[in-house]
């Protein structure tokens, strides 16, 4: 179980997340402020990327227009289940379609 207190250093201040996993879906979660983004995951020279390991896991949330929301979040959970997920905006603003989903080394 995360804590939202997990998640403040990423920026994730705009929604709470108390049960993030790889099995939990993101239908209510809103846009995902990564603040400050340290990793350049697509070799551009930017950083867009921020990882954040948490009490049961990890996440990878990726600004990819570089507008501080996250188009990308990959969720890996310590039973070593993924799940990504992008945000698709919509005439409602938009919403997070899982994307990919698996178990790590299967
Ligand atoms: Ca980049
Ligand atoms: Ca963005």
């Amino acid at each position: 179980m995360i804590e939202s207190d997990d998640l403040s250093t990423l920026g994730w201040t705009r929604f709470d997340l108390p049960d993030l996993d790889a099995d939990r879906p993101l239908d209510d979660v809103g846009p995902i402020d990564i603040g400050e983004p340290t990793i350049d995951l697509d070799g551009d020279a930017v950083a867009d990327t921020v990882t954040e390991a948490t009490t049961t896991g990890l996440v990878v949330a990726t600004d990819s227009d570089r507008d501080g929301l996250a188009e990308h979040v990959t969720i890996i959970d310590r039973t070593g289940e993924y799940a990504g997920w992008q945000y698709r905006h919509d005439e409602c603003g938009g919403r997070w379609e899982r994307t990919a989903g698996g178990t790590i080394g299967s």
